[in-house]
């Protein structure tokens, strides 16, 4: 190993969803730059792209033992962290997502004792806004937050939220997601022509689809279009769609709408769309939003949570909920293909300057390195 590396574990879900997709993508970054990464999740990460020199993946099962009335995630993802943290000497635990992650840490620590690895938690934006305010959820947290040697968010705003919420005294260091395209695997043309958009402005929706998401006002926003012959809204969709059917027919939407499935790789529909649109009522960073920007497309979106922070003032955002100008925005972004274009490309300097790898993985290294200095 390197001098000055790193023994890294990283805990993180392994879904459609951005923590855990940030998490995965660190994890690659770190390898790369020398340093030992040993990835927990319950699941293959969705983008984890293995073999890779530097990056082990251990797989935890579920505890399913018939002396439990149900299934236990926390306890065996402690144990699992707890053995690797002693068998490989890590030096670092950084978990994504407070729960289950960051409490399995501090269980971990506790099981290897005196020479346990610190704790680094990086909050993503539900685990605390949603999860913080649940009472079944918000002593763990709190728990975990206060035991963690260093709390990351994801943006200024997600910072903010999280000390209110919890009234926290310690302090929460603000380090952004980042993202790193990889080179898409078919032509725009080709990925167009399979989608049957040839000559359509194609607009393009990520995410999970939880409510949160407002898939309902990303709708609506279609179906105010004026242009809405000659548009196509792509959904890449990592989560069931089947709720908005009844919408989709209700604003008699089908023939502007298709939706793909849990795609893993994004990069060809990215390079394939012309503008983005999102419509969530929060987002604590967004990295959807930050993907389709790194791709030079212009985003359609809220004033909501840290999504100014990721765009700032390279597109004009809207009050939350207004679809009308969401809609409108929309129109003169399909009806002035320069406009769009220009406007992507100014996202897209910004995105690159700002939420690259080479500026951002950094800041974590320098954490990691201030940790384990004691
Ligand atoms: O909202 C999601 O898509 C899932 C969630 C997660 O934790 O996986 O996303 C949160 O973390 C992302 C990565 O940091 C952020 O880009 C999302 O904005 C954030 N979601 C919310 O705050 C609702």
């Amino acid at each position: 190993m390197e001098s000055g590396s790193l023994k890294i574990g990283i805990a993180c879900f392994p879904l459609i969803g951005g923590s855990g997709i940030l998490a995965t993508a660190l994890g690659s970054e770190l390898a790369r730059r020398g340093h030992e990464v040993y990835l927990f999740s319950y699941a293959l990460p969705v983008r984890l792209d293995l073999p890779q020199e530097g990056l082990h993946f251990h797989p935890v099962e579920f505890a399913d033992n018939a002396l439990f009335p149900c299934p236990d995630y926390t306890l065996p993802l402690a144990v699992k962290m707890a053995e690797v943290a002693r068998s490989q000497q890590l030096d670092l635990f950084h978990v994504h997502y407070a729960v289950p992650h960051a409490l399995a840490a501090c269980l971990a620590s506790q099981i290897v004792g005196p020479s346990a690895p610190r704790i680094i938690t990086t909050l993503h934006g539900s685990d605390t806004t949603l999860l913080g305010q649940d009472p079944d959820y918000r002593t763990a947290i709190e728990h975990a937050l206060v035991h963690s040697d260093a709390v990351t968010a994801v943006s200024e705003n997600l910072r903010n939220q999280t000390q209110e919420i919890f009234s926290l005294k310690r302090a929460i260091d603000v380090i952004p997601n980042f993202f790193t395209p990889n080179k898409p695997k078919r032509s725009r043309e080709e990925v167009r022509r399979d989608l049957g958009v040839t000559d359509k402005f194609l607009v393009l929706h990520m995410s999970n689809l939880r409510p949160v998401k407002r898939i309902d006002l990303l709708l609506r926003t279609v179906a105010m279009s004026k242009n809405r012959a000659r548009l196509r809204l792509l959904i890449l969709a990592g989560g069931p769609f089947d709720p908005y059917e009844p919408l989709l027919d209700e604003l008699a939407l089908r023939d502007s709408v298709i939706v793909r499935q849990n795609a893993a790789t994004v990069e060809e529909y990215l390079e394939a769309a012309d503008a983005g649109l999102y419509t969530s009522e929060y987002e604590s960073f967004g990295l959807s939003i930050l993907e389709t920007a790194f791709y030079g497309k212009p985003v359609v979106a809220f004033r909501v949570g840290g999504i100014p922070e990721v765009l700032g003032d390279s597109f004009p955002l809207y009050p939350f909920g207004d679809v009308t100008a969401a809609a409108s925005a929309l129109d003169a972004l399909v009806q002035n293909p320069n406009l769009a274009r220009e406007l992507g490309e100014q996202s897209g300097a910004r995105a690159r300057e700002r939420f690259s790898a080479d500026r951002v993985v950094p800041q974590y290294e320098a954490l990691y390195r201030r940790i384990s200095a004691g």
